[in-house]
């Protein structure tokens, strides 16, 4: 028992909330930008037009100046919640098939790593902290992801020949997401953000790489002038029907599926070790957290399409619907069903 007068250390706070540690580009960049209220910590910046936390700009920045695309490598993108740890196992599993046969269940790597942890952000993991990571090492293809909008992708991923899918989902689903995620991982001492007014910054763009809408449609107008780099993919097709999803991921990714492998049932057994109900049933997914220091279970919720229904009201919907209409509705990308 601590005796009266004697002050208990607070234990450090995890990686992710702490905004102290920045390089002196970041702090000196920090001022000259639009601020907003945070979602976990204190603050959002604008950027290049979307929003950040100080720690993820200077992962922006750094990984805009330092990263080297290669011809081979494949990006996975996604605005947050939008079913990345999903898209991350599938694809992994998909392209290390031969090393890691998904039937050979207890030597899988993502029965024992999180997704996060075998396809890396680039601007939230690898580029993060100070150190420039030396990838030159890892094996081919290279796996990465990023929230990035394609504006502010590093320029060589632009100009080189690298591979990129992007998983979006609808903006009401992501969106509850994104409030239970953020409420999560927010400090406890500072109360929960309520749904009204995480719901208001989020139609006003203020969300973490918001604006939503303006990160769907950068993506969806370079698919349909570059298909040969850019998949599409959305998360209520992808769970209507996953197994032709994989298969049209391998595809895209120039590896498709043989003739034997089909009969093997092989695409089943990727759909089986990547559903929710698996992974969200690791001992690693359950109990393991990121070395950023968010817990691996707080990326595992309900893993529905419309789990926005018990949240949001008609006139909330009206409103995403209307903005959805009015961002998206001439591209021809249709997110609202
Ligand atoms: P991130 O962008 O922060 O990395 P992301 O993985 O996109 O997070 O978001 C998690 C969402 O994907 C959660 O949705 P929910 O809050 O509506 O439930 C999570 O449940 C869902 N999810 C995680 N893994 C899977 C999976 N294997 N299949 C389907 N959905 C999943």
């Amino acid at each position: 028992m601590p005796t009266s007068g004697q002050v208990i250390p607070l234990p450090p706070a995890p990686k992710y909330l702490q905004e102290d540690e920045l390089t002196l580009e970041c702090r000196q960049l920090l001022p000259s930008l639009p601020r907003e209220p945070g979602w976990v910590g204190s603050s959002l910046y604008q950027y290049q037009g979307f929003w950040h936390t100080s720690r993820q700009l200077q992962g922006v920045l750094a990984c805009q100046q330092h990263f080297q695309a290669l011809d081979s490598d494949v990006l996975l993108v996604t605005t947050p919640k939008s079913g990345t740890t999903w898209l991350k196992a599938i694809v992994f599993a998909i392209v290390n098939r031969e090393a890691f046969p998904p039937a050979a269940a207890e030597h899988h790597p993502l029965l024992l790593n999180s997704p996060h942890d075998l396809v890396p952000f680039l601007e939230l993991k690898l580029y993060v902290d100070k150190n420039v990571p030396d990838l030159a090492s890892l094996a081919s293809p290279r796996l990465f992801s990023t929230h990035l909008p394609i504006s502010s992708l590093p320029e060589s991923v632009k100009s080189s020949a690298c591979k990129l899918v992007y998983l979006c989902r609808n903006p009401m689903d992501t969106f509850v997401s994104l409030w239970h995620f953020t409420n999560e991982l927010r400090p406890k001492n500072l109360g929960n953000h309520s749904l009204e007014d995480s719901f208001d910054r989020f139609c006003r763009g203020a969300s973490l790489c918001g604006p939503f809408w303006d990160h769907v449609l950068s993506y969806w107008e370079e698919s349909l002038e570059k298909p040969q780099k850019v998949l599409i993919l959305t998360y209520e097709e992808m769970k209507e029907n996953p197994n032709l999803h994989v298969r049209k991921l391998a595809e895209f990714l120039g590896c498709p599926f043989s003739q034997e492998e089909d009969a093997s049932g092989l695409v089943d057994e990727i759909v089986k070790l990547c559903s929710f109900g698996n992974l969200s049933n690791l001992e690693v997914n359950k109990n393991g957290k990121l070395a950023s220091g968010e817990e691996n279970r707080a990326f595992f919720r309900r893993g529905e399409v419309g789990d926005w229904k018990n949240f949001l009201t008609a006139e909330m919907l009206d409103t995403m619907e209307k903005i959805s209409e009015e961002k998206l509705g001439k591209s021809g990308m249709k997110l609202c069903g």
